[in-house]
């Protein structure tokens, strides 16, 4: 369908696309004992992930091309990024409350409400000083929904050598479809009534943002590592194998999909 002009997407078309697949808001809908303790942080923390997943699969899905990859590099993808994904999204929900994590209506947490979840306010202050990288920027909803698919179809590019002929066409179709990403990013950029210059440094200053996210990602995934190994919580078996496959060099195959 990709390599089809015939059906291929104008940026227009597919950043519209790309905004329809928009997972909805969701509710952590659970009674927030206070003082939280190490292990009911948490709990709440991995149950909103554990949510969000589900949404994801479903969003990624939606991507105009993504069903079109192989089944294992769909599904390596996103066991590659799922964090950053799910950390760009709370610094977008975040982004107009400064010092603040908004995790979901129900669920949002203070810079200076205290530590409570040993290792964690690295990780807090790393997510709140990308946030407020994206608030000096004024991150448009267009620019973010073509950042979200950018992180999950670039994940897993400099990781694995295509070695078998379907591999081979999925990876071609991948770097197509990154393409399209890009030039829907650059498209969204152009509607901002920038001098050129300063279009591409948005550009620039946008895509490094992305590796300050991966960085943040990898810190966050050791983290829960060493919580789950310590028993502070228990991790469901969805999140657990999106763990597994960060922290061992583990099997392609999923129950998930
Ligand atoms: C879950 C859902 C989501 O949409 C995004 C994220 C990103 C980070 C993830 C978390 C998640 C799931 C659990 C992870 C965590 C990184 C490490 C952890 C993977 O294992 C969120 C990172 C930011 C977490 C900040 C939590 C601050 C907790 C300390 C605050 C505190 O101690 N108190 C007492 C505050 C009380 C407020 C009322």
């Amino acid at each position: 369908v990709l390599g089809c002009p015939r059906l291929a997407l104008t940026p227009e078309q597919f950043i519209s696309r790309i905004m329809e697949a928009e997972p909805p808001q969701i509710y952590l809908m659970e009674e927030l004992k206070k003082p939280f303790t190490e292990s009911s942080m948490m709990m709440s923390l991995t149950n909103l992930a554990d949510k969000e997943l589900v949404l994801m699969i479903s969003w990624a899905k939606k991507i105009p091309g993504f069903m079109e990859l192989s089944l294992s590099d769909q599904i390596h993808l996103l066991k590659c990024c799922w964090l950053e994904i799910l950390m760009l999204g709370l610094m977008w929900r975040s982004v107009d409350h400064p010092g603040k994590l908004i995790f979901s209506p129900d669920f949002k947490l203070n810079r200076d409400e205290g530590q409570c979840v040993e290792g964690i306010m690295e990780i807090f202050d790393m997510l709140l000083a990308a946030t407020s990288r994206f608030r000096e920027l004024k991150l448009q909803r267009e620019e973010y929904v073509c950042l979200k698919a950018m992180i999950l179809l670039n994940s897993n590019l400099c990781n694995t050598t295509p070695q078998t002929a379907e591999e081979v066409e999925s990876r071609a179709k991948l770097l197509r479809l990154l393409d399209s990403v890009i030039d829907a990013l650059v498209w969204a950029i152009s509607k901002l009534g920038l001098s050129s210059q300063q279009q591409t440094l948005r550009l620039g200053h946008l895509t490094m943002l992305l590796s300050h996210i991966r960085h943040v990602s990898n810190k966050g995934m050791d983290h829960l590592s060493t919580m789950k190994r310590k028993n502070v919580v228990l991790v469901y078996d969805l999140l657990l194998e999106m763990l597994d496959a960060n922290t061992s060099s583990s099997s392609h195959t999923s129950k998930a999909f």
